[in-house]
């Protein structure tokens, strides 16, 4: 599928599933607004595990980007390369502004902490061979996303309503994708006020909906997705 405002040639490939953890590299396409191509990788038929994937990405996870012959993985990585690469489009502060330092900080904590929690309970069989154990697992993985979510809850009613307070960035688009995630949990993140309104600020923006009408997916879609 190409997503080609104008004539312009794709700049960027980007290999994707539905609801996955391209949904942020994804948005952050969108809010560029450069040309790219979406390649799906359909995870319930294991393409991400074809010869020709593993080969960009030994992981066999998505997403990939592409950019001509460059290949990167890692959905955090793959925002920031893309803000940097776009600086015009305003969606990190860049070197030096302020702002910065706290825009690294939860992209990465984001990234290391909770979404290594939400693969706990998305994918307990990853970590854990008998099924007391992953149940286990995942009602201590979602005791300890509910502190955090908590805890980003009070940041952003002290001083939101985005991650950097007045600024909207690619953090806000990240952490969304990752409320996503918990909406078949006993609370999920849209049960958090200031959480709620951040989900609903980054909800309405034109390249959040533009990446979920591509994706096929909505906010309460089947937990397969
Ligand atoms: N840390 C990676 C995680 C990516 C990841 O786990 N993707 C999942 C889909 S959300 C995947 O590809 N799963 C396929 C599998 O584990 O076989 C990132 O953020 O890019």
């Amino acid at each position: 599928m190409r997503e080609e405002p104008g004539n312009e040639a794709p700049v960027y490939r980007l290999f994707w599933d539905r609801g996955s953890a391209n949904m942020a590299p994804h948005a952050v396409l969108r809010e560029i607004g450069c040309p790219f191509d979406l390649i799906r990788v359909d995870i319930s038929k294991a393409e991400n595990r074809d010869p020709g994937y593993l080969a960009l990405n030994p992981n066999a996870r998505v997403p990939t980007l592409m950019h001509g012959d460059r290949v990167i993985y890692e959905s955090a990585a793959i925002v920031l390369y893309l803000c940097e690469a776009h600086p015009g489009a305003g969606l990190m502060p860049l070197s030096g502004e302020a702002g910065r330092g706290a825009f690294l900080q939860w992209l990465f904590w984001l990234t290391n902490t909770l979404q290594e929690d939400l693969q706990h309970w998305w994918h307990a069989d990853n970590y854990l061979d008998t099924e007391p154990a992953r149940h286990e697992l995942k009602a201590v993985s979602e005791r300890r996303l509910g502190r955090m979510f908590s805890d980003l809850d009070s940041r952003l009613g002290q001083g939101g309503p985005y991650m950097l307070g007045d600024r909207f960035s690619a953090v806000d688009i990240f952490l969304v994708m990752l409320c996503r995630w918990t909406r078949g949990m006993a609370v999920s993140a849209t049960s958090y006020p200031n959480l709620n309104r951040l989900i609903g600020l980054v909800t309405a923006r034109p390249a959040w909906k533009a990446m979920m009408l591509a994706e096929g997916i909505d906010w309460n879609g089947p937990l397969a997705t």
